[in-house]
């Protein structure tokens, strides 16, 4: 993989952990990609790129045009109304539009001529199998996990008939339907066999979600469970959210040895025109995954928090707790200034023991950017504290730097699932 790192430090070491930073390759953890029996599930193309959440977000805030006449439009003109707001009528500065055009410039492609016809021309002769291997060659991606749900009337099918894996792609089994609206799943698990009664709760109930997660993580061979939430989520509590996670899904995890992670911070539809672009971000009452943490030693926990003002007192809490993994800057934390800033305390609170990043990735193209972003600041970060301990007289080795780095791009994350 072509280095990405062009600053050279006063560190004399400097380009050594940047190389090896940059050519490291990583398990990416957390995406929203698919692999490739998903069909068009899998996202890729300029199109896609520009049609991303977090650019809609951003354009709504340039275009005049109500939010149903957008919505109305083909995926083609929304992609042509984006890229004409967000970078013809003003430079495109912010993190998620900086990211298209690192991502078209990795790929050879000349940007300074903001020329979306031929861009579209370049996407239209490729394939999604070779795309797929160009843009983990270019992320220095290894590995991807997906997000997999059985509520997704589209994903579901697929599951169901069964396919030949692709090795590349692992899953994880994500249950927010499950645990935060238990009124309308349950009558879907019923349908689909698992004898359960949203109007009373009983032991049959959980026992019976119990098989459901069984069955599903057995059929996706799900590395984790998984779960975003709101910022005013409690546990304990005596709430039905509360207690499906306290009666189905740890004892599920502990069971199977799967971790279960937990994404707080996120408050969903804030703005619903917006759609998917219309989740914000809250402060979380994070003395739920304490007592998640001190109450089940035997479940193993992932979690990233959303809020910036969570992340000091997350890390604490991590270092409390072996059976927490803390991973990956997310969504609004991915942003250049945040991921420094997070990186940084997070080696100096917790050492090694950490992932420092996922792509959240919906659109495969993502991937480069996402990772090449990321891999300048890790190696920036990891370049100051080497530097620091340089001034002890400790030099890292080589074979040093580059244990650690596999330690932050996958082989922590391995070993704490593997425990
Ligand atoms: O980052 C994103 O794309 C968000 O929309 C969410 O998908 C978030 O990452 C999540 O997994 O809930
Ligand atoms: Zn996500």
């Amino acid at each position: 993989m072509k280095s990405i790192l062009s600053e050279t430090s006063r560190v004399p070491f400097a380009a050594q952990v940047e190389q090896v930073v940059a050519s490291t390759p990583v398990f990416d953890i957390h995406t929203h990609l698919y692999e490739p029996a998903f069909g068009e599930l899998l996202l890729w193309g300029i199109d896609e790129l520009l049609v991303y959440h977090y650019l809609v977000a951003e354009s709504f805030r340039q275009l005049d045009l109500p939010y149903e006449k957008f919505w109305a439009l083909s995926k083609t003109r929304q992609a042509e109304l984006i890229w004409d707001a967000l970078f013809i009528q003003h430079s495109p500065v912010s993190e998620a539009c900086r990211g298209v055009l690192t991502t078209l410039h990795a790929f050879g492609l000349d940007v300074k001529k903001r020329d979306l016809p031929a861009l579209r021309l370049w996407f239209a002769g490729q394939t999604a199998e070779q795309h797929i291997t160009r843009c983990m060659e270019l992320a220095g991606v290894e590995k991807i996990c997906m997000t997999n749900s059985p509520f997704d009337e589209l994903e579901r099918p697929v599951w169901e008939r069964g396919f030949r894996r692709d090795e590349r792609f692992v899953a994880a089994l994500r249950i927010d339907p499950l645990i935060l609206s238990w009124p309308e799943s349950a009558p879907r698990l019923a349908q689909w066999g698992y004898r359960v009664d949203a109007r009373r709760e009983s032991e049959k109930n959980f026992s019976e979600v119990r098989r459901f997660l069984a069955d599903w993580s057995g059929r996706m061979k799900a590395r984790y469970l998984m779960i975003s939430l709101p910022p005013d989520f409690e546990y304990p509590a005596r709430n039905i959210s509360a207690r499906l996670i306290e009666k189905a899904v740890l004892p599920h995890c502990r069971e199977s040895g799967l971790p279960l992670a937990l994404m707080p911070g996120v408050k969903r539809a804030v703005n619903p025109q917006l759609k998917l672009a219309g989740d914000g971000v809250g402060l979380s009452n994070l003395d739920m995954l304490q007592h998640l943490c001190a109450a089940h030693p035997q479940n193993k926990f992932l979690a990233t928090v959303l809020a910036r003002e969570n992340q000091h007192e997350f890390c604490v809490l991590a270092r409390k707790f072996r059976n927490l993994h803390v991973f990956g800057c997310w969504w609004f934390a991915n942003i250049p200034s945040l991921v420094d800033e997070i990186t940084r305390m997070r080696l100096e609170l917790l050492g090694l023991s950490f992932t420092p990043q996922h792509s959240d990735a919906r659109v495969l193209d993502q991937l480069v950017y996402k990772w090449q972003h990321s891999r300048r600041i890790i190696a920036r970060v990891l370049v100051e504290k080497y530097a620091d301990l340089a001034e002890t007289g400790w030099q890292p080795s080589r074979s040093e730097v580059e244990r650690d780095v596999k330690e932050l791009f996958g082989g922590a994350f391995e070993r704490f699932c593997g425990k």
